[in-house]
């Protein structure tokens, strides 16, 4: 039998990540983000596909696409975090678990960053901890996977 799935998914211009605004995101790339993610599914018997869209549509068809092909989801929104209720459907339309995570700690910026559409249809979120929240929030959605025994990708 094959590893596992989860898809890693991140939304518009976290493909900048590591080349602009080193005071919020950190130095670190997106390539790096990918490794965390890999690196500690690995660890736990999952293999990881990676994927990025600057587009709202293309997201939610990635989200479409884990029923039946991953086990889980870790997911960066980015700004349609706090906008896109489209996403938040997607996510609610699926059965695998699916974990939100935001490497800044939105909670001490701008007011419109506090509320997430996707959050109440999400198994968790993780915020504030830079890149290694990646980890983490890749360690709770495999945990959520293996209490709920939805591990048949
Ligand atoms: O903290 C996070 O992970 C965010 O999801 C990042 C989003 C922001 O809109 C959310 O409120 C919080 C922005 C991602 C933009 O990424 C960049 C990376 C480098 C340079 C410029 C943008």
């Amino acid at each position: 039998m094959g590893k596992k799935r989860l898809f890693l998914i991140n939304g518009p211009n976290l493909n900048m990540l590591g080349k602009r605004e080193p005071d919020t995101y950190g130095h670190e790339t997106l390539a790096d983000v990918t490794k965390v993610v890999k690196d500690t599914a690995w660890e736990h018997g999952y293999e990881v596909e990676a994927f990025q869209s600057n587009h709202e549509g293309d997201l939610v068809d990635k989200v479409q696409m884990a029923e039946g092909e991953a086990a889980g989801i870790v997911i960066n929104p980015a700004a349609y975090t706090h906008t896109s209720i489209a996403l938040r459907d997607a996510v609610s339309a699926i059965n695998p678990p699916v974990v939100e995570i935001h490497i800044s700690n939105v909670h001490n910026r701008d007011s419109f960053r506090h509320t997430s559409m996707l959050a109440p249809v999400c198994a968790g979120q993780v915020v504030g901890f830079g890149i290694d929240g990646y980890r983490l929030a890749t360690l709770g959605v495999i945990q959520k996977i293996e209490r709920e025994g939805r591990n048949d990708s």
